[in-house]
């Protein structure tokens, strides 16, 4: 493979730091690194899609264990009862780091009825 890693797979591999919460065959959950809500994790396949619009149907079973990952994480960190997941997609939504990441934040107010 020629493309570059990503800071993700380099985390992964190893290569660079992270505070990591969980991994399995199929994903990492890791601590973000700026994080944007006292309790703020990145749910991150190993496969380095880039971006959501990047997974096709052969994604679909990996997409729903990230889904089902967060829940589980969210009960884990004791926010299931509040919390949510934010999956920026392209620049202009400001994603900065091109491979696929789930968002996990909680322990804040939502302002209710939001994005
Ligand atoms: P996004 O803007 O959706 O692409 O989010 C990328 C997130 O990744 C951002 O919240 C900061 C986080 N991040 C970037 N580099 C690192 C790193 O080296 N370690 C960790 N733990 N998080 C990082």
């Amino acid at each position: 493979m020629s493309a570059e890693k990503s800071i993700f797979t380099k985390i992964m591999d190893g290569d660079i730091p992270a505070q990591k919460v969980y991994e399995d065959e199929d994903c990492i959950c890791i601590k973000d690194i700026s994080p944007q809500a006292p309790t703020h994790l990145l749910i991150i396949p190993r496969k380095p899609i880039p971006r959501l619009v990047d997974a096709t149907i052969e994604d679909k079973a990996l997409l729903g264990h990230l889904l089902l990952k967060v829940g589980d994480l969210a009960r884990l960190s004791g926010v299931d009862e509040a919390f949510r997941v934010v999956i920026n997609n392209g620049e202009g939504a400001g994603q900065t780091v091109f491979h696929l990441h789930l968002h996990l934040l909680g322990n804040k107010a939502f302002d209710e009825g939001s994005l």
